[in-house]
């Protein structure tokens, strides 16, 4: 033990659970955790989940919502569907909507980014996931997320990735958005990979409330995008 200062705190640590210390340990390490809070300034913004919902033919399917960001463990929504009637396979919807839920609670120690994936009929079709760049970063736009050939996917789920805030400056607001894509190729090049965005859609800030999007379609004929892309709006104080 060549650092004595170090050797000073094991033996402090020694002292208090030789006293039969539980108590005083935890204590202690509460100081230290409330004190690192302070350091690293945090957020101020309400928890949340977000949602997502699929259109066909202007018939919407159920919304599926991801875990709360407060979740100890964050989980995926269910993967949404669009609600058109003339199929059975409920499959690919013309476009999307996202929602922003507030929770009771803050999540003043939670960094966190929106993540988006998809998939065609089956789950051996899922594609690659993709993130929002995190809060702490500025936020911004993911890529767009699609299925396993980026061709027509039949549903999307949407996750809220969570880590321990770190940034010495505090996240005051934020809202999602949404864009959709779809890729154009002429028929002699069918991987050109050219794509036509759509409009893209905000919900309100948090601080305002509850709030969803537009409907996001793609920008070429407003039917069997090929990809959707997800995005994190910060303010920071
Ligand atoms: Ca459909
Ligand atoms: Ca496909
Ligand atoms: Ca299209
Ligand atoms: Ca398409």
């Amino acid at each position: 033990m060549k650092n004595p200062l170090l050797a000073g705190v094991v033996s402090l640590g020694f002292v208090l659970t030789a006293c039969g210390g539980e108590e005083q340990d935890a204590s202690l390490l509460a100081e230290e955790s409330s004190s690192e809070v302070e350091q690293q300034a945090g957020t101020t913004v309400r928890d949340f989940r977000v949602g997502i919902q699929l259109i066909d033919q202007n018939i919407a399917g159920t919304p599926q919502y991801s875990s709360f960001a407060s979740a100890a463990t964050s989980s995926w929504s269910s993967y949404a569907v669009d609600g058109d009637s003339d199929n059975s396979q409920q499959d690919d919807p013309d476009g999307a909507r996202l929602y922003l839920e507030l929770g009771t609670g803050s999540i003043p120690t939670k960094d966190f980014q929106i993540c988006i994936r998809a998939r065609d009929a089956a789950s051996s079709t899922q594609g690659v996931e993709q993130c929002t760049p995190w809060a702490s970063a500025g936020g911004g736009w993911s890529d767009p997320a699609s299925d396993n050939d980026f061709w027509d996917p039949n549903a999307y789920q949407v996750i809220i990735k969570t880590r321990t805030w770190t940034s010495t400056e505090t996240l005051t607001d934020f809202q999602l958005g949404i864009q959709v894509v779809d890729e154009v190729c002429p028929w002699y090049s069918p991987d050109c990979n050219e794509f036509q965005e759509g409009t893209a859609y905000y919900t309100r800030w948090a601080s305002e409330g509850n709030s969803n999007t537009e409907y996001a379609y793609d920008g070429d004929d407003k039917k069997n995008p090929d990809g959707i892309k997800v995005f994190l709006g910060v303010t920071k104080g």
